[in-house]
């Protein structure tokens, strides 16, 4: 059914006109970042080096694949925003880091059943569940190793991040197929599975490189928001870009039950995009219900996250990065106020563009 309001339907808004989503982060062109990507790229295929040339091959499938490897890099951006050079210690706290984040996608490509990721066969899809999911512990006990290997600190907090990883998948798997999910559930989900991370790198940047505390507090308020839009902008990625964009399949979250935020505020939506969608999720879908979701989706293009509500409820990267419950850090890490708040201090000037300038606006 075509709604009244002329919003368009799929062919007039086709995904060969969604430009192309991917910008460049501006961390990548800090001076030296081509330099430290390659010490990255190094760190990371040696990290996974292990006699068994079998679990070798499974555990760098992804790391040969590619990826942006945005983790290390804020790692090492925090450590330099005083102008030296990042450490070797730096470096491989950042590739903690994306083992982590690497270690979670193997284990989340299985629990999705997924068939790609970064343009190739998944894990799973090539070897097989069971190897997908030691393969992810691997990486994860190499993380460990590593983290471990730069302080009890360091190892406390990387600890403590996996915890809230699983925490915000857990929060996300409690909502599928759950049209009435609250906002403050998305934003909970996306700060403990991406965010947290994001936080994490940078603090450990900022910690390795033996930055004082209010500065590396500073960095890991910027890496959860960072982390935050991070998320934001790749669940609507998942709506309006194609598979070839992605490298993976387009709508997969929807199609899954996850409803990420602009199908939330389309769901708030007084209008017929609104009611169609509604129609159309709640429960797993069938062939003729898959078939009207991306006539639907064209049309939350159209909505372009606008809601009824009013404009002060507007959710900017600081906001979202701040309305989360104060994750605990473990008990042998000094205390640090992990969320922005009256208290806490203001970050320094960075001397780099900070993150992505995206608002999502209601109104
Ligand atoms: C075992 C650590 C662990 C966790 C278990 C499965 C799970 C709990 C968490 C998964 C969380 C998850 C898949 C979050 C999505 C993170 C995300 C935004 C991935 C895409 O990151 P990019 O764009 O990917 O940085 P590349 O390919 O560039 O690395």
């Amino acid at each position: 059914m075509r709604p009244s309001s002329g919003a368009p339907s799929l062919s007039d808004v086709s995904q060969e006109e969604v430009p192309a989503p991917i910008g460049m982060s501006p961390l990548l062109t800090l001076p030296s970042m081509d330099a430290d990507r390659e010490r990255i790229e190094d760190a990371m295929h040696a990290a996974v080096v292990t006699p068994d040339s079998y679990l070798n091959e499974i555990a760098s499938h992804l790391i040969v694949a590619g990826g942006k490897r945005l983790r290390p890099v804020l790692a090492v951006a925090g450590a330099q925003i005083f102008g030296s050079v990042a450490s070797n210690d730096v470096v491989r706290g950042g590739v903690a880091c994306e083992l982590v984040h690497l270690g979670s996608l193997y284990h989340d490509d299985v629990m999705d059943e997924a068939d790609t990721r970064r343009g190739v066969e998944t894990v799973n899809a090539k070897w097989g569940n069971l190897q997908a999911i030691l393969a992810g512990d691997f990486l994860l006990s190499r993380a460990s190793e590593i983290a471990a290997s730069l302080g009890t600190e360091v190892a406390g907090l990387l600890a403590r991040t996996i915890g809230w990883l699983v925490e915000g998948e857990m929060e996300q798997l409690r909502h599928t197929y759950d049209t009435s999910r609250a906002e403050s559930s998305y934003l909970r989900s996306i700060h403990g599975k991406t965010a947290s991370l994001y936080g994490t790198a940078a603090r450990i940047g900022g910690i390795v490189a033996g930055h004082d505390r209010p500065v590396v507090d500073a960095l890991t308020a910027y890496g959860n928001a960072y982390g935050t839009v991070f998320q934001i902008v790749d669940d609507i990625l998942d709506i309006t870009a194609t598979d070839a964009q992605l490298g993976k399949p387009a709508g997969h979250d929807m199609v899954e039950g996850v409803y990420t935020l602009p199908v939330l505020r389309t769901l708030a939506l007084d209008s017929p995009a609104s009611a169609e969608l509604a129609d159309l999720l709640g429960s797993p879908l069938d062939a003729e219900r898959r078939a009207r979701l991306w006539p639907s989706c064209a049309r939350i293009q159209a909505s372009r996250l606008r809601s009824t509500r009013p404009a002060s409820t507007s959710i900017s990267p600081r906001r979202a990065a701040t309305t989360f419950p104060t994750p605990t850090p473990p008990r042998h890490c000094a205390p640090h106020p992990w969320r922005c708040s009256r208290r806490s201090p203001s970050p320094p000037e960075l001397s780099h563009r900070a993150g992505p300038d995206v608002t999502v606006r209601s109104g």
